[in-house]
């Protein structure tokens, strides 16, 4: 299961960014603290296709692809040396496949900010800061345990070249770098994925905006262009405006939205801006039982398509039949005119899925 941790400072709007996701009603209150288990959410991913298919195919029972939302408390400056939850809060960051970092524009008087000023890039810096600081910690753990090793005369020719590379990237880190910006190769990338750094996970930043603020765009261009320097997206939300808008039924949604010049809901944006982060891509299987979507990472294949259903179709796979949304759409919705103009194929293993692909596996165990 995919998930997404949102992180921010103190008071930033991160359960207000989680309402306006999920919809699930977590507690927004302005004053920091209290609260220390996370909010959690599953949310299914708006898909117009994936509508079109139920509607096609009414079938008994439909799923949405899904991704978990964790909506965590304020992580504030000094958490890597303890300070607020400290480091059982980072720890539930490693879990995360991507960050959603909420950023705080809005400047709303009954609503302390933690550094008393609103500065959109330094609230960022706070933050990875802290995310690179936890880093360079689990690679200083890692370190010693290695040295300790060595002194024996105890290390493999593997945990060496393991403890140069751990070397490289606490220098990088030391530089106030977060190891996304390091030149890694796939094959050093799955050697570090057991340590879930931090500053290696994917991360939008999500500008909290008040609506009635004027300024505030001003504001944030040190963020907006800093970030785009760092190849960071930035997706803007207004934060407590979108989190009512949530709550509406969809006529009501769509005459605020016209109102406010929103053409997407915050929700659907987030989703998807987090699923493009992430390199997602959504396939589907369809019939009279069951239309559901599935998520795989772009590159992956028919096999791993497959393995997503279940391990069995993988074991024993055959051959996979493909047709993609669009062209099932072109051709009246009926498999058999797709076949006659040649879009319903046969595709074997190492058949690259594109998004949108409709897949039946032919399999034998
Ligand atoms: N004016 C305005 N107020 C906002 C906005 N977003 C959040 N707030 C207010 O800011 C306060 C904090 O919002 P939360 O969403 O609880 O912030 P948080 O980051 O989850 O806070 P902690 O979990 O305590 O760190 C609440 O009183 C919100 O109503 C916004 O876009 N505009
Ligand atoms: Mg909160």
């Amino acid at each position: 299961m995919l998930k997404c941790g949102i992180v921010g400072l103190p008071l930033s709007g991160k359960s207000t960014v989680f309402n306006v996701i999920t919809r699930a009603g977590a507690e927004v209150k302005p004053y920091a603290g209290g609260k220390t288990e996370p909010n959690r959410a599953l949310v299914g991913v708006p898909d117009k296709r994936f509508d079109k298919l139920v509607e096609i195919f009414a079938p008994r029972s439909e799923k949405p692809a899904e991704v978990e939302f964790v909506d965590l408390a304020g992580l504030s400056r000094d958490a890597s040396k303890g300070a607020g939850l400290g480091n059982s809060f980072l720890s539930f960051v490693s879990e995360s496949d991507a960050l959603l970092h909420v950023v705080r524009a809005f400047s709303n008087a009954s609503v302390p900010h933690p550094e008393e000023s609103i500065d959109p890039l330094r609230d960022w810096k706070i933050v990875e800061t802290e995310l690179i600081y936890r880093d360079l910690g689990v690679i200083g753990n890692r370190l010693a345990r290695l040295e300790e090793k060595a002194a024996k005369k105890k290390t493999t020719p593997a945990e060496n070249a393991e403890a140069d590379l751990l070397h490289a990237l606490q220098d990088h880190l030391m530089d106030e770098r977060p190891l996304r910006e390091y030149p890694l190769t796939e094959e050093q990338k799955r050697l570090l994925s057991g340590f879930a750094f931090l500053t290696l996970k994917p991360e939008l930043v999500v500008l909290n905006l008040d609506e009635t603020q004027t300024g505030e765009v001003a504001i944030a261009a040190p963020l907006e262009a800093a970030m785009k320097e760092k190849g960071l997206k930035v997706v803007h939300v207004f934060g407590s405006i979108e989190m009512e808008l949530a709550q509406l039924d969809p006529a009501e949604q769509e005459e605020f939205m016209k109102d406010l010049s929103i053409t997407e809901p915050g929700r659907d944006r987030l989703i998807h801006e987090a699923y493009s982060l992430l390199g997602l891509i959504v396939f589907f299987t369809s019939g009279a039982d069951e239309v559901r979507a599935w998520t795989l990472h772009d590159g992956e294949t028919a096999v791993d398509a497959a393995g997503t259903i279940h391990s069995d179709l993988a074991r024993g796979f055959i051959r996979a039949q493909v047709v993609a949304y669009d062209d099932f759409i072109a051709n009246g919705a009926s498999l058999p005119a797709c076949r006659d103009k040649g879009v319903l194929r046969l595709e074997g293993k190492e058949y690259i899925v594109r998004d949108g692909d409709m897949i039946e596996i032919r399999f034998n165990v």
